[in-house]
């Protein structure tokens, strides 16, 4: 079996959690990484065992001519960096939130396309294992046709700590965490039609909104409550476990705290705890976040070596990035925001 040769570009606080989960992959390797910040690439460089080390991402994928590319920067970088590896012909993952706005997310795939190279934005909550496994039953029909759902994530973890760029922008928790669990929302109910919503900065230190409520309309009355906060205070923090509720036409599932999983259907309940391992490299309360990491870039790997499109292409995930779109827009306006405007 042929290994596949991939480059990351990213060495930061995240990126180590992609060069542990390609150290895991079957299929491929990391030959090549690259930073700006030669400390960041000297860190990764040397808990990884990685000796091919560059500062500049054209020069890596001239010199080293990958099978594929990871891309774990952060946002102002990321269509530059997408458009490069369409230019070079080289296969991207491009983590979120995947661009800055819906014009320049249009362009980069429409970039990927017209190089035909597949592009895949690296969206890992509908990779974790609790998650998964909801989907099973669902598509299982044990529970029946869903017909109204809740994604839930709140929580008052200092995420600032690892992660101070977030409270520096304009937009916060819509565009960094909604965008997840308004994607975990189309996995299980599918695409939504309309969308209305509200937002809300709580917390003074941050500059961008850190609390937010959607409605989705799926369609055929089939509606979704998204939603997620950085300000929610409980005495059990959750973070970083999406909750999920649905009630479907033949009974309903509760993934509630601490992975349990409990469904009813035809008067009888069975409860699951549906806890994702622990990976040997991951750290709790993250390891749920890290094993998704494994995940959905195995899929990649997979889908490259057989020639399939990955769950979320750059294609499909235009869906996704609307939404979150679509939720500034309705909060702003105060309206309900139809999809097919915006993606049209
Ligand atoms: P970070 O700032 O810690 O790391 C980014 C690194 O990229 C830095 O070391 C920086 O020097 C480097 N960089 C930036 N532009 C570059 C360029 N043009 N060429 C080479 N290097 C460049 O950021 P982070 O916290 O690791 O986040 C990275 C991305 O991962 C963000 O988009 C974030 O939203 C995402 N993220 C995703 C998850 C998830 O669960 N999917 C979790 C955390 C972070
Ligand atoms: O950036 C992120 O996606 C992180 C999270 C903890 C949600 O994975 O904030």
């Amino acid at each position: 079996m042929t290994t596949l040769r991939g480059v990351l570009i990213g060495c930061g606080f995240f990126a180590m959690n992609h060069l542990h989960g390609w150290r895991d992959a079957k299929g491929a390797e990391i030959v090549a990484i690259c930073d700006k910040n030669p400390e960041r690439l000297k860190i990764a460089g040397d808990q990884f065992g990685i000796a091919k080390r560059y500062d500049d991402a054209e020069e890596m994928l001239r010199k080293e001519k990958p099978d594929f590319v990871d891309i774990a920067t952060t946002v102002p970088s990321h269509r530059a960096l997408v458009e490069l590896a369409a230019r070079h012909g080289v296969a991207v993952i491009c983590q979120k939130p995947f661009a800055s706005n819906l014009a320049d997310a249009k362009a980069m795939v429409d970039a990927c396309a017209k190089a035909g190279v597949p592009l895949m934005v690296h969206e890992n909550f509908r990779w974790q294992s609790p998650i998964l496994k909801v989907k099973e039953i669902v598509d299982a029909g044990e529970i029946g046709t869903p017909a109204w759902g809740r994604v839930s994530f709140r929580t008052a973890y200092d995420i600032f700590a690892g992660q101070p760029y977030l409270a520096e922008g304009e937009r916060f928790i819509v565009e960094d965490l909604g965008v997840h669990v308004l994607d975990v929302a189309r996995f299980l109910f599918g695409d939504a039609l309309n969308v209305s919503a509200r937002i809300k900065r709580v917390n003074p230190r941050v500059k961008g909104e850190d609390v937010a409520t959607a409605l989705l309309d799926h369609g055929d009355g089939v509606a979704s409550i998204v939603d997620c906060s950085y300000f929610s205070p409980a005495e059990d923090d959750l973070f970083p476990q999406t909750l999920v509720e649905i009630d479907g036409t033949k009974g309903a599932l509760r993934l509630g705290a601490n992975y349990q999983l409990s469904v009813t259907a035809g008067g009888k309940s069975r409860n699951l705890d549906v806890s994702p391992p622990l990976l040997p490299w991951a750290t709790r309360p993250w390891h749920n976040v890290q094993e998704s990491v494994s995940l959905i870039q195995q899929h990649w790997v997979d889908c490259l070596k057989n020639g399939t499109e990955p769950q979320t292409s750059g294609r499909d995930y235009l869906q996704t990035f609307a939404l979150v779109e679509a939720v500034y827009q309705s909060a702003s306006s105060g309206r309900t925001v139809p999809l097919a405007g915006l993606l049209a």
